[in-house]
């Protein structure tokens, strides 16, 4: 018997639909779909099945006889509304995905079942007992069951995305940063892909950009360098998270160059020893920031920072300092993030007392949810806002343009940091850090259960 599978990417708010209009579409932000591909790809020869995204286009009515959900924290309110709205008509609904594994108590108050970790070996079970009509509560993936090398990205309107090809070589990272979601999920376990699987994939990608989403593809060094090696004569253009310990590496540095690599995110956090040493990443060195990037530029790869503000370390000149060393480092471009302890890590454990909004909604990055400790709330979102604008002012973004066009060969490779820089100006002075939005409901207190 075949099945029709419909499988949901929520969004809420100001998000919805935002994928469709001409500009401000919010597409440079939209590069991976990969969670739900892998679920298609998994999904049984003769169902036919059907990606939403609701970024880009609504819910579609009845017709299905299975739903899948993934959620982020972030859009786990709005995940549970539509769990209430497909249960309602009788067709059963599973999560999945960073927020159901590691909330899977609550998950499993609103969908009919939950997969744990990875989708792989676990959603084929799912459709076999769903047809079985023998669906049970949860269901464990893991990363040693055969991960698919081609994913049906037909399934999706690629106008609306920056790219759909996008794919990873490796899953998880050893190290245990206390805010990072990614060691709880898996467990701590990693694994990476063979390296001619991964290259088979990128050769059929019909685009020559593409994005590895890794969290740490360069964790283990030798495969990395393998993979490289092993992607160069494909002549794509790619971008992937990398860390500055990268910096050391000229052998690596060069394989990344040949192979393609445009430019990379860095998780640089903060510039503060004493955050990262509560965080437990100290293996991160300010003082060899700006040689990282440096690096990194002499090779013709951009850099782009993940940049945390609101650490207990942190007090109201966090701000400023921060520019200042931005500017100083060199950075290309920011995506900056307040401190957030998402449920599940060991920094939520190490705040929860401390917790004043429980709405999962607001566990984006973008607002305040917990009182910092060297200043107030207001001024830790005021201040953010700040940093966001002032590092993406017009004027900030043209010197950044100087710098690339007038180092050596630095025009050859501007295209991608400046498309960046807009990209987020569009964003930063539409919604600064947090945004004003009045399509979302009032505060829902979802979180209320955790924390009792
Ligand atoms: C690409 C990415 C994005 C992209 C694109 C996402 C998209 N949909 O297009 C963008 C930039 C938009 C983004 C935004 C954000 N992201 Co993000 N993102 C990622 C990243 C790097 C890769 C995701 C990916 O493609 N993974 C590969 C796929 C194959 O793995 P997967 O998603 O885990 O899916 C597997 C399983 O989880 C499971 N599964 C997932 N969904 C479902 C559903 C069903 C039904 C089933 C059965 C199984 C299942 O099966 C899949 C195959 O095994 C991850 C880190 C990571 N390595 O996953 C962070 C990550 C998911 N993001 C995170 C966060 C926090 C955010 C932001 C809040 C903030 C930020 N600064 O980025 C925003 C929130 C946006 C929002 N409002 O929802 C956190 C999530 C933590 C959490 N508990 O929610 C992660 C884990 C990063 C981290 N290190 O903590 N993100
Ligand atoms: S923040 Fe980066 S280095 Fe730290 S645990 Fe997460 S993925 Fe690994």
């Amino acid at each position: 018997m075949s099945m029709n599978i419909l499988l949901i990417a929520p969004a809420e708010g100001k998000w919805k639909r935002i994928g469709q209009r001409k500009t401000f579409n919010g597409k440079t932000f939209r590069f991976s779909m990969l969670s739900l591909l892998s679920v298609a790809a998994l999904s049984p020869k003769n169902a036919t099945v059907r990606i939403v995204d609701e970024q880009v286009e609504d819910i579609p009515d009845d017709g299905f006889d299975l739903v899948g959900i993934t959620a982020m924290t972030a859009v786990a309110p709005r995940a549970y509304e539509l769990c209430a709205l497909f249960r309602k008509r009788g067709i059963p609904v599973v999560m999945g995905g960073f927020h159901a594994t590691l909330n899977r108590e609550e998950a499993l108050r609103h969908a009919d079942a939950v997969v744990v970790g990875p989708a792989y070996g676990a959603w084929q079970r799912v459709c076999e007992d769903v047809q079985q009509g023998r669906l049970q509560r949860e269901y464990f993936g893991d990363l040693d069951s055969a991960i698919p090398v081609h994913l049906p990205r037909h399934l999706l309107d690629r106008d609306r995305y920056v790219t759909v090809s996008s794919t990873f070589a490796t899953l998880g990272c050893r190290n245990r940063c206390r805010f990072c979601s990614i060691h709880p999920f898996h467990d701590g376990k990693r694994c990476t892909r063979p390296v001619a699987e991964v290259v088979a994939e990128v050769a059929a990608f019909r685009d020559r950009f593409f994005v590895f989403v890794d969290d740490n593809l360069t964790q283990d060094r030798d495969y990395a360098v393998d993979l490289f090696r092993a992607l160069a004569p494909l002549k794509k253009r790619w971008v992937l998270q990398a860390s500055t310990e990268v910096k050391d590496d000229p052998e690596l540095l060069a394989a990344m160059r040949d192979a393609g690599c445009l430019g990379v995110f860095i998780g640089l956090e903060t510039f503060s020893e004493e955050a990262l040493e509560q965080s437990d990443k100290g293996f991160n060195r300010p003082q060899q920031y700006r040689d990282a990037i440096r690096a990194f530029h002499r090779h013709g790869m951009y850099v782009e920072a993940g940049v945390i503000v609101g650490f207990d370390a942190d007090d109201v000149t966090v701000f400023s300092n921060t520019l200042r060393m931005l500017e100083w480092i060199g950075i290309d471009a920011i995506q900056l993030s307040i401190l957030t302890p998402l449920p599940g890590t060991a920094l939520f454990d190490a705040v929860r007392g401390r917790i004043t909004d429980a709405d999962w909604g607001h566990y984006d990055y973008r607002h305040v949810v917990f009182t910092p400790e060297r200043m107030s709330a207001e001024e830790l979102q005021a201040g953010a806002d700040w940093l966001i604008r002032s590092f993406y002012s017009p004027w900030r973004i043209l010197r950044r343009v100087w710098r690339w066009v007038t180092v050596p060969n630095g025009w050859k490779h501007v295209v991608y940091p400046v498309g960046l820089n807009l990209a987020y100006f569009g964003r930063t002075w539409r919604f600064g850090i947090g945004g004003h939005d009045p399509a979302r409901s009032p505060a829902r207190t979802l979180a209320a259960e955790r924390l009792a």
